[in-house]
């Protein structure tokens, strides 16, 4: 999952639920960001079998800054045990398209520099950062770092 999203850009989340009952069961998991509910989707589950759900978060109208991303899957009738039912996905940076590197909340050489570095490379391989990939589309290339680019010397506050 990426750490760090551009202002304005969509990110996918997955989230994997698991059915440990003893019986078919459909639930809904809401995904969270903060407090805010971002999306709700309903999952169907053989018993012991689980699923990964993606969700979509579009970060238009979030102020830049950390966000904590979880999910929680509704309790089921007579679900005994609800202590799991809460998920932490981990922590997302909002912050200026193009801003990947340290310092943050700034785009600079640094930023250029490291998105340049791993240029033409795609999801699984070995150089690929979901950071850097500024439009999430599994590759690392042009429109990638002309975003940055666009962003160069941006500095927030
Ligand atoms: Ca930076
Ligand atoms: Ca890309």
């Amino acid at each position: 999952m990426k750490t760090i999203v551009g202002q304005g850009y969509t990110m996918n989340i997955n989230v994997t639920v698991a059915n440990q009952g003893d019986f078919t069961e459909t639930f809904n998991v809401t995904l969270y960001v903060n407090t805010t509910a971002i999306q709700t989707r309903q999952a169907t589950l053989a018993n012991k079998a689980s699923i990964t759900l993606t969700f979509t978060w579009d970060t238009n109208g979030f102020v830049k800054g950390n966000y904590t991303i979880w999910a929680y899957a509704w309790p089921v009738q007579g679900e005994a045990d609800t202590s799991d039912n809460t998920f932490i996905n981990g922590m997302v940076m909002v912050t200026i398209p193009g801003d990947v590197v340290e310092p943050y909340f700034e785009v600079d050489i640094f930023d250029v520099t490291a998105i340049c570095i791993c240029y033409d490379t795609k999801s699984g391989e070995t150089l690929y950062q979901a950071d850097y990939d500024l439009d999430s589309n599994g590759i690392i290339d042009i429109y990638d770092i002309v975003a940055a680019c666009i962003n160069y010397g941006q500095k927030d506050p």
